[in-house]
């Protein structure tokens, strides 16, 4: 894979590009939390949420960025805090993030709502808007609940190779809740990207025509992750296709290649509405084959978002995963 000189191996890859400068102070601070929840008796979930920017230049002027606003990560880590869950929620810089999300300054700007009431020259009172109050006490009674316990902690990535670092040595930290770790790998993460090596330092300079730029594809770490860094994590990966004629069978090879427990497949267009999990068929319900039919199970979830327009898909499908998760502790549990 390595000969034509532009795939890289995970293990090139961390060989040849530098880490984050502040990777050692997030894993101490990733190492803590963790240690607190494994003595509170808490699962934790890794929860990777918005897109990866691939910078050009050394001095970054001009990157490539991954579609992804941070809904789908945003929205499942709240659920998951609510169905007991620690949460590590890995997200990119300025992306949405649990509990704020809901006022996010482009659609629900929390400054339209709250209002100033001069009752008194010298004691100014600031109110929220009746027809606000009831969410905004709901989130941020959670919200608050939450810090009480301390059960999330969050922690930032910009581009494609802060992620990878930070995905790893997240990863490995987590192994030592052995099947209590949850990853839920909803970010939009870059297949190709520009080694270090071949980066202009100062800003492409243009009046030369056209650009071209020759990118390498970005290692398949979803195989160490499985293999190396957290055996025994129960590990979720995300599809996106524009295709959906192509999710299932992309799905299936992403399950096939790495081996690993769930692939939710999303429609771009229809994502906020339905989602289809593939996992691999039980053995014993099987029996031994190999056809790609038999040997993975689909399993769609969809809501009505006419019928329910507040309805949160992500409600679902951390139900579901909240189930399967602990079926696959409780197997180990029997083995
Ligand atoms: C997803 O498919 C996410 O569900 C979305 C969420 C990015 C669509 P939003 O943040 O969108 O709610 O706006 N994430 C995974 C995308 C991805 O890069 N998957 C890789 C692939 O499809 C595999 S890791 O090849």
């Amino acid at each position: 894979m390595d000969s034509s000189g532009s795939d890289f191996s995970a293990e090139r890859y961390f060989a040849t590009q530098p880490p984050p400068p502040s990777l050692d102070e997030d894993i101490a601070r990733v190492r803590t939390f963790i240690r607190h929840q494994l003595q509170a008796g808490r699962k934790v979930v890794l929860v990777t949420s918005g897109g990866t920017t691939v910078p050009l230049e050394l001095n970054v002027v001009r990157f490539l960025d991954n579609f992804s606003a941070g809904t789908r990560g945003a929205t499942s880590a709240e659920y998951f805090l609510k169905a007991g869950y620690a949460v590590i929620f890995m997200h990119r810089q300025f992306s949405l993030q649990p509990f704020s999300r809901h006022y996010s300054h482009s659609t629900h700007p929390f400054l339209d709502f709250l209002e100033i009431d001069p009752s008194g020259s010298n004691n100014i009172q600031i109110t929220v808007t009746p027809s606000e109050r009831d969410q905004l006490l709901e989130v941020l009674t959670a919200y608050k609940e939450v810090h009480r316990l301390g059960t999330m902690h969050t922690l930032n990535f910009v581009t494609v190779n802060d992620y990878l670092w930070l995905l790893r040595a997240v990863s490995k930290e987590l192994s030592v809740l052995g099947r209590n770790a949850l990853f839920y790998l909803a970010a939009a993460v870059s297949d190709f990207f520009l080694p270090r090596q071949k980066m202009s330092e100062h800003k492409i300079q243009s009046g030369k025509g056209s650009l071209h730029i020759e990118m390498d594809q970005v290692p398949k770490i979803l195989k160490p992750l499985v293999d190396e860094w957290t055996r025994e994590g129960f590990i979720v990966s995300f599809k996106l296709e524009t295709d959906p004629a192509l999710l299932i069978p992309k799905a299936r090879t992403a399950l096939e290649t790495y081996g690993h427990q769930v692939v939710i497949g999303n429609d771009l267009h229809r994502r906020k509405f339905e989602v289809v999990f593939v996992s691999p068929r039980e053995p014993c319900s099987s029996g031994k084959t190999n056809d790609a039919e038999s040997t993975f199970v689909e399993t769609w979830i969809r809501i009505d978002l006419a019928k329910d327009p507040k309805k949160e898909i992500e409600e679902d499908i951390v139900q579901e995963l909240v189930n399967r998760h602990h079926s696959w502790i409780q197997q180990s549990k029997q083995s």
